[in-house]
Formats: structure tokens, sequence, C-alpha cells
């Protein structure tokens, strides 16, 4: 079902007449409630009333996850802080997390998109939906819930944690949806048979899977697996969270909220704009958000943007899946790690030595997050011989990264010069997961 056909199936004419409309007022309003925007527009001699179509969006400055580190935590907040209501949270590449306030006008907005996320995946007010994605600062399952409260279906807040007791609350309240990481929902399979549980037991009939990447080969698992059908939902926290694009009954790309979040893609290397059909760095323009709106927002994901008719009767424009990233993120369970957190955690432990290796791998559908890090000569000659310090200092160290990242990782401390040096440094990232 089409939730919203006035704004999924408008002639591309208008849609690009309202994009227009609503970036100079958007700009317009940057430019003058966020300091960092003026300066950045005064600077490329670009003024709010050279504006005047979507065209126009290539005068504009880019906005980079950097940006909103040196802003940190408000800076590019437009609205007052009376106007916010919500404030979300999600991993940066150094210790500090990158900080987005809603405001009512942004919730709402946000429903609305999901709304129609779960409608074109097929849910009705019949349906009663587990939402599996993490309830707190990251958007996942907060943004889904009140997307399926607005549908008008039953929303079960199970978040993560206990699968058997997931499974078993699936099977007894009779729960016909499901959102959460397409790794979680293969972890949920494999639990579900453990228990001896058939999926003809239970009444699992569509699926709203995003916040990782994955294939096609996952989505035929996961069907017959879970006996569902599973559609890919994408978002960002710093555009909005899940509900920035998603999958309609074709399954052929996903389709973007182009009225509020308006795409490019740029080439990573010279910033130049792409034509559709092109591969490289998904960019957007929040064009109604009043909280935190970002311009030409560098997501660093690559894809490229399908502009043909689609046979669902959307019109809305569409994004290939994610077929990588332009920086070294990776994602972990569904979380954002970058390998220079694990670094600044390594490096204010005065045991450590600056030599480590991260490596992630998947084991019965998880993602494991191990980390190998050198001793200091020092503390090694200092005792180190025996296993008791080195698991002390193992203990140590996981606890500080989980602190900071959010996972529990495996820590194995390691002798001096043991991890050996590829050209003086160790390589540093070995990422065993085969998307397959
Ligand atoms: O992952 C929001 C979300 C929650 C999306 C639940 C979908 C479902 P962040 O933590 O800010 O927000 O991470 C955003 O995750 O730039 C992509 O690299 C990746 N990502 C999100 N959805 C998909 C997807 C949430 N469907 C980053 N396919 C993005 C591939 C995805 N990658």
């Amino acid at each position: 079902m089409i939730w919203n056909g006035n704004k999924e199936s408008m002639s591309r004419e208008d849609m690009r007449a309202l994009q227009g409309r609503r970036l100079a007022k958007i700009v317009s309003y940057v430019y003058h409630n966020v300091p960092f925007y003026r300066s950045k527009m005064q600077e490329m001699d670009v003024s709010p009333e050279d504006i005047r179509s979507i065209d126009d969006i290539v005068k504009l400055p880019f906005t980079t996850k950097q940006d909103l580190r040196d802003n940190y935590p408000f800076g590019l907040q437009a609205a007052p802080a009376s106007e916010v209501v919500r404030i979300h949270a999600s991993s940066g590449t150094t210790g500090k997390p990158t900080i987005v306030g809603y405001t009512r006008k942004d919730l709402e907005v946000w429903s609305e998109c999901m709304s129609r996320c779960l409608a074109s995946y097929g849910v009705t007010r019949e349906d009663v939906f587990s939402v599996a994605y993490g309830y707190g600062l990251f958007t996942g399952g907060l943004g889904v819930h009140y997307g399926v409260e607005n549908l008008g279906a039953s929303v079960v807040p199970t978040s993560t944690g206990n699968t058997e007791k997931h499974i078993r609350l699936i099977k007894d309240l009779g729960i016909t949806g499901i959102a959460c990481t397409p790794s979680y929902a293969l972890h949920l399979a494999e639990t579900m048979e453990k228990m001896g549980i058939d999926k003809s037991e239970l009444k699992l009939r569509v699926g709203a899977f995003g916040a990782e990447p994955w294939t096609e080969n996952m989505r035929k698992e996961i069907e017959s697996r879970l006996g569902l059908k599973a559609f890919n939902l994408y978002g960002l926290s710093e555009i909005m969270g899940p509900c920035v694009s998603y999958e309609c009954e074709c399954q052929n790309h996903s389709h973007v909220n182009e009225d509020h979040f308006f795409p490019e893609i740029i080439d990573p290397e010279t910033l130049a704009s792409l034509p559709y059909g092109d591969t490289g760095e998904l960019v957007f323009t929040t064009l109604t958000k009043t909280g935190m709106p970002l311009l030409r927002y560098r997501t660093r994901d690559l894809c490229s943007l399908v502009d043909e008719p689609c046979a669902c009767g959307r019109t809305n424009v569409r994004m290939t899946r994610i077929l990588g990233r332009s920086d070294d993120m990776l994602i972990i369970r569904g979380i954002n790690v970058f390998p220079s957190q694990v670094e600044s955690v390594l490096l204010s432990i005065s045991e450590c030595a600056p030599y480590y290796r991260i490596i992630v791998d998947r084991v019965n559908n998880l993602d494991t997050l191990t980390v190998q890090v050198e001793v200091r000569q020092e503390f090694f000659s200092q005792g180190f011989d025996t296993l008791s310090p080195i698991t002390a200092l193992e203990k140590k160290v996981a606890a500080a990264l989980k602190s900071v990242l959010s996972i529990s990782p495996i820590v194995q401390v390691k002798q001096p010069g043991s991890l050996g040096r590829v050209d003086g440094k160790t390589k540093v990232v070995t990422d065993l997961r085969v998307l397959k």
C-alpha cells in the first residue's frame, strides 16, 4: 500500500519544484540560525537568495562527520534548545559521538516517513510488530517504534537482548512483523531451530531489515528460515534514522523519501556531482528538518541512484544497495565502529603498546570483534611471563573498549613485537565476514 500517494507518487516535475521551494527555505533558515553554515556560505560567496531551484544545490557547501565533531555537541543545531524534544547520538570517528536533536515537527516527519516504509512492506493495522533494534541513543529502536504506532499496528518493543524470550514472544503473541539487523534475523532463525521451534508454528510474515549491509543471498536465507518476506530499510542518524529509504513490493532498489531528504551522488575524490546511474558517494540534504538540518551531508556510503519509474507506482527516486564505504567505518552488530576509536582507547591505557589488530568475524550469524594488542616491553619485563596480569589487562582493555564502543570485544594481549609489522606498521583491520 502507498501510505502517502500525494508525496510518493508525485510527478517528477512537481517533486523537483517542491524540493526547490523547500531547499530555498531551509538554506535561509540555516544561514540565519547556524553560524557554521553562514560562514561557510560567506566564504563561498553564496547567499540564500542564490538558491531558487533544486539545481542550485551544487552551489552549497558539503557537511562531513568531522564538521559535526568540530561543532560538538550542539554547534550545528538550528532550533533553540527549548524546541528540541529528543536527542540521539551515534558513533564519531574518535571518542566523541555525533549528537542529533529533533524538534516535535522532526519527530512527526520521522514517524510519517517510517510509516511510508512499513506500508510499502505491506504492514497494516492488523499486524503485531516486534521492534528488535536497540532502544536508546541508537535511532533504530525508537525510530521504527513510532512509525509502527503512527501506522496503527501494534508494537512490541523487544529491543535487543534475550533471544529465546524474544522467540517465545513471537510465538505466543502471534507476532507478524519484525524489525532488526539482518544478521540478528539469522541469529533468531538459528536460536529458533535450536529451541526446536519450526517456522510453521509462527505467524511472522514481514521483516524490516537494515542498519548494516546485507545481500540478496542473506535475504533468501532469512526468508526461507523465518518464513517471511524481507525488506530493506536504510537510514542514518545524522539525517533522521531509519526511514530515509525503503523497498517496495518490487524489491528493486530502495525508494528515497526525497520530499524530505534530497539525495545526490558525488565522486568522493573530486566532489563533483555524478549523474543518475553512476556509483559514488551518497550525499543528503535535509529539506524540512528544523532541529539539526544538514546541507549536503556526506554519508560515506557508496551506491547509485535510479530515476526510472518503478512498477509499484511510486515515483520517488531509488537508491541501490550500499556497495561499500568511502571511509574505514565498520558496522558490527549494527553498531558503527571506527578503528580510530579502538586506537584512542588502547593509547589511553599505559600498559598497551601502539601495535594492535582488529579482527571482525561472524560466528553463528553474530558479528564478533577481537582486538589484539601488544603489551609494552617495560610492563612485559615486569612479570607478564605469568598468566594472571595478562588476564587482568585483557579485562581492563575489554571494559574500556566496551564503554566507548557499546560492544563487548574479545581482547588478546600479545607479547611485544609479536604482531608483526608491515612497512613498520601492523595491518590494522581484518574483516573476515564474507557477505555471501
Ligand atoms: O543505522 C539507522 C538505521 C536503523 C537504519 C535501523 C536502518 C534500520 P547509524 O547508526 O547512524 O544509523 O548508521 C548509519 O549504517 O550510513 C550505512 O553505512 C549503514 N546502514 C544503515 N542502513 C543500511 C542498510 C542507522 N539498509 C549507517 N544497508 C549508514 C546497508 C546500512 N547499510
